[in-house]
């Protein structure tokens, strides 16, 4: 059997929306059988085997294990956990499903947020919302907590994505969005309804969907073609809280492998090894130097508006000065004539 890219993906939305019936067991089943569903890389209730640990999942810093969750920070302050999956990815082209959620008792300030991750690295703790920084890779940022306190071009919560070969910081006060893909926001905190997102790489192209409404509806959240991952990374979760905090839970990863149309082009071409390029976008915000906040944009204005006047000053004394000593040689001039 044979599903185009889009149909796939329809498939797992309905496989999100309706779980329960019997009907998408069916296809969840069919997709299997046919190979798509990627059981080495998904993870399911129940989460543990035999013993505390989970198959093919390591957990590092304050991710806990419950019976209907995983928690990758509580809701209590300056706490790094993570979840990471063993197995690297050989798939060129993936959709990965995820049921999440983030709740806490704060209602005006909660934070940090949580990010998803396909690295070369693998459960590193750090600071880029409880992972390392200068990861290779994609990371996609579910950032609750707006770090960037002058002019605020978006609201938060905020996805956002960064497609990093290594050498890009992540700049925790402007909340990542100097080197952004793409990003929208997304109201997905203390929902009484499952919330979910979902990511798909085909052909180059990273798309990135929510279903947090509790209507069934999924948005699409950005979409970014020409986009450089190469095979063989890892996929992760992290999560981390500062002064702010929150629960960051993970409750659900489906992944399938997606057939795409350049996967069976045999018409002589030579075959491109995916595990070999580098990660890249061609269209993220170019790198630029971190300008702080306490020489903001009022500052900034502020500076501008002293020079121009030191600027005027100087022609208004210049012109002044000048009018003066001509006026002076006349009336000298005249006095010659008197006397
Ligand atoms: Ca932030």
């Amino acid at each position: 059997m044979e599903l185009s890219r889009r149909g796939v993906f329809t498939a797992l939305v309905l496989t999100v929306i309706l779980s329960v019936s019997a009907e998408v067991l069916n296809l969840s089943e069919e997709l299997e059988e046919d190979g798509y569903f990627r059981k080495e890389h998904s993870l399911t209730k129940p989460y543990t085997g035999a013993g505390m640990d989970i198959p093919n999942w390591d957990f590092v810093g304050s991710t806990m294990v419950a019976s209907s969750y995983i928690r990758l920070t509580p809701d209590r302050q300056s706490k790094q956990g993570a979840l990471w999956n063993k197995i690297p990815v050989h798939m060129h082209n993936w959709e990965i499903l995820v049921q999440f959620s983030v709740s806490g008792s704060g209602r005006q300030l909660f934070g940090d947020g949580f990010a998803f991750w396909y690295t070369k690295e693998h459960a590193e703790l750090g600071p880029v919302l409880g992972n390392r920084d200068f990861f290779t890779g994609l990371g996609v940022f579910f950032d609750t907590y707006s770090n960037h306190n002058g002019v605020h071009t978006h609201e938060h919560p905020y996805i956002s994505a960064i497609v990093s070969d290594g050498g890009v910081h992540y700049d925790h006060d402007k909340d990542g969005t100097h080197s952004q893909v793409a990003g929208c926001t997304a109201k997905f905190r203390n929902k009484e309804h499952d919330t979910f997102f979902a990511i798909s790489y085909v052909d180059r192209e990273l798309s990135v969907f929510h279903n947090i409404e509790g209507d069934d509806n999924w948005a699409e959240c950005f979409n970014a073609p020409n986009i450089d991952l190469p095979t063989g990374y890892y996929f992760g979760f992290s999560a981390a809280t500062g002064d702010l905090a929150d629960n960051h839970d993970i409750i659900s990863v489906k992944v399938y492998d997606v057939d795409s149309e350049g996967d069976e082009n045999d018409d002589g071409k030579e075959e491109i090894d995916w595990s070999t390029i580098t990660p890249k976008a061609a269209n993220s915000e170019p790198k630029r130097p971190h300008v702080d906040n306490s020489i903001g944009v009022t500052e900034t204005r502020g500076f501008r508006y002293v020079t121009a006047g030191i600027i005027f000053l100087v022609v208004v004394t210049a012109i002044a000065l000048t009018i003066f000593y001509i006026r002076k040689a006349q009336e000298e001039k005249s006095k010659k004539r008197f006397f």
